[in-house]
């Protein structure tokens, strides 16, 4: 039976970058997670008897709120929904279910890098019928609707069996509790030469995989130890546990840290590699060489042809703006369109539904392609295998070779998390005050050749979306950007994205942040961070 209950709307539903994040204890609030989920249903138009996807990544609270979700679901008339054993999905699967079973949307429960359990974070987004994330104009409908929203609809009805796979029902909706990996391995196999992936192993090559506990454990399991033969040992971390084993499933060389120090190591493994909370980012690191994400995208760019998926070629590239131009190279000599977007996965799907660009990728250790319309933790992870194994060259001895070809482009992140938001928003106005007379920001002998707040104008559906971050470039070609982070539930976090280009010819073995020093310090001068912000040094660099 139907109930139709009685809510008061909250204030502060707005969805960020990649949807709705917030502490656990502010999703426990009353009707706070029934709110939201009402409310995006609230905002779409035409799901009566059709298919919704849910799945989350098994963090603290997963498993109430799909409970939750799936008797909303029945209740405003959805037909069927489609649910990963376990309540488990990882953010790429969960966009290939919905595009593979032709469901009318998803709703995928997690906080991605954001750390779990109870005084954690929770997150809800939604995704549309491509697969990716919805966009602007959903999440703004979305947003509007939940600042008015005075009634949900649910059922009465007990909690599904999430255990077991099969048909189960929801008063009268079906759900159907489905492996959480088989449809994604089997995409992965029409991707990638799965039979030399495993000559690659049986030939002693080794690798590690660290899951930190998330969501990429069954999947790399699955994939890596039991189809392609890796020995078992070889994931790391893999069972998904609801507080991430107390950690933070961030992959970068702060949270990853013990991965990093092993591939440093004499006798460290050719090849290690990790994945976030949700399994939508990657970690590249080689034996002796840490790949930057920036650089990352470039290299599959340059060698996506190796793998059987892309054999025929790549339509074009697209990054997100504080991406370095790393990428911009390879699709200038492959002849191919390049586009720039704002940060967040949402701006690339019109992008790859119209065809126009085949892998797209963020600073932020986030690739992907054509086969879902998320970034793509694991295969990016099978996409470097596939090159590995068809070059027979080392991790480091293709970053070299490729530096050696289109330069390298040195690129590091400063965030300065939890910083005061009245403090974060001061720094960033005042930068957009000084924005006019762009010859403010020449410092320490850098001169300026443009300065502006990013606009992006998409090419596909004309839409507009303003102030994504400040860029200033200087004529010797490096650049600094400004943000503030949108995915963040505790004050402002500050991004502080800084970039210089050394040509083929140049010096490609400095520190990183050796080699960015100075425009370091430019950064410092410009925007004043450690009197803003009274922080002296960034809380995590990457
Ligand atoms: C961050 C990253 C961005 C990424 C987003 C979601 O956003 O910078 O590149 O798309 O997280 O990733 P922000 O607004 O905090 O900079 V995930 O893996 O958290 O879904
Ligand atoms: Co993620």
């Amino acid at each position: 039976m139907n109930k139709t209950i009685k809510t008061a709307p909250y204030a502060d539903q707005k969805p960020g970058t990649s949807g709705l994040r917030k502490r656990v204890p502010v999703f426990m609030k009353e009707n706070y997670v029934e709110n939201f989920v009402q409310s995006i249903f609230d905002s779409l138009e035409g799901f009566a008897g059709k298919t919704l996807v849910i799945g989350g990544d098994g963090r603290y609270y997963n498993d109430v709120v799909i409970q939750k979700a799936i008797r909303i679901a029945s209740a405003n008339g959805f037909g069927a929904v489609l649910v990963g054993q376990g309540g488990l999905l990882s953010t790429p699967a969960a966009s290939h279910v919905i595009r593979h079973h032709h469901a009318f949307g998803g709703l995928i429960l997690s906080a991605s890098h954001n750390p779990g359990g109870p005084d954690g974070d929770f997150g809800i987004k939604y995704n549309v019928g491509n697969g990716g994330p919805a966009p602007e104009k959903i999440t703004d409908a979305v947003y509007a609707r939940s600042k008015v929203i005075d009634r949900y609809l649910t059922v009465d009805e007990p909690d599904v069996d999430l255990s077991r796979i099969g048909t189960h029902h929801c008063a009268g909706m079906v759900v159907e509790v489905i492996d959480p990996v088989a449809d994604y391995a089997a995409l992965m196999q029409t991707l990638f030469d799965f039979p030399k992936l495993k000559e690659l192993f049986a030939s002693g090559f080794c690798m590690r995989f660290d899951a930190m506990h998330a969501i990429t454990g069954p999947y790399a399991h699955r994939i890596l130890e039991d189809m392609l033969g890796a020995p078992k040992g070889t994931v790391i971390n893999g069972t998904p546990s609801p507080d991430f084993g107390g950690g933070h499933p961030d992959p970068n060389l702060v949270y990853a840290k013990d991965l990093y120090d092993l591939l440093m190591s004499a006798d460290g493994p050719d090849f290690g590699a990790a994945s976030d909370g949700d399994g939508d980012r990657n970690l590249i690191i080689g034996k002796g060489r840490f790949v930057t994400p920036s650089d990352s995208l470039a290299l599959l760019a340059a060698n996506a042809h190796l793998a059987p998926g892309y054999a025929k070629g790549i339509a074009g590239i697209a990054r997100s703006m504080p991406t370095s131009a790393a990428a911009d190279r390879v699709a200038e000599k492959l002849g191919i369109e390049m586009h720039e977007t704002p940060t967040g996965w949402k701006f690339f799907g019109n992008l790859l539904d119209a065809g126009r660009v085949t892998i797209c990728g963020e600073e932020s250790a986030g690739t992907g392609s054509n086969h879902v319309r998320e970034k793509d933790g694991l295969w990016a992870v099978l996409l470097w295998l596939n090159i590995l194994a068809v070059r027979g060259e080392s991790v480091d001895a293709i970053v070299r070779a490729h530096w050696a070809t289109y330069g390298r482009n040195y690129y590091t992140r400063h965030d300065y998390d939890e910083v005061d938001t009245t403090a974060a928003n001061g720094l960033m106005d005042a930068l957009r005050a000084r924005l006019g007379t762009s010859a403010s920001f020449n410092v320490g002998g850098y001169e300026t050749a443009y300065a502006d707040d990013f606009t992006y104008h998409d090419p596909i559906d004309g839409s507009v979306s303003a102030k994504q971050g400040i860029r200033i470039g200087f004529k010797d070609g490096s650049r600094i950007v400004f943000r503030l982070s949108g995915t963040g539930t505790v004050g402002a976090t500050l991004r502080v994205y800084l970039e210089r280009y050394e040509p083929p010819n140049g010096h490609h073995d400095l520190d990183t942040q050796a080699a960015l020093a100075p425009l370091i310090a430019a950064a410092e001068q410009i925007a004043g961070i450690s009197d803003r912000t009274g922080r002296s040094a960034p809380s995590v660099i990457t």
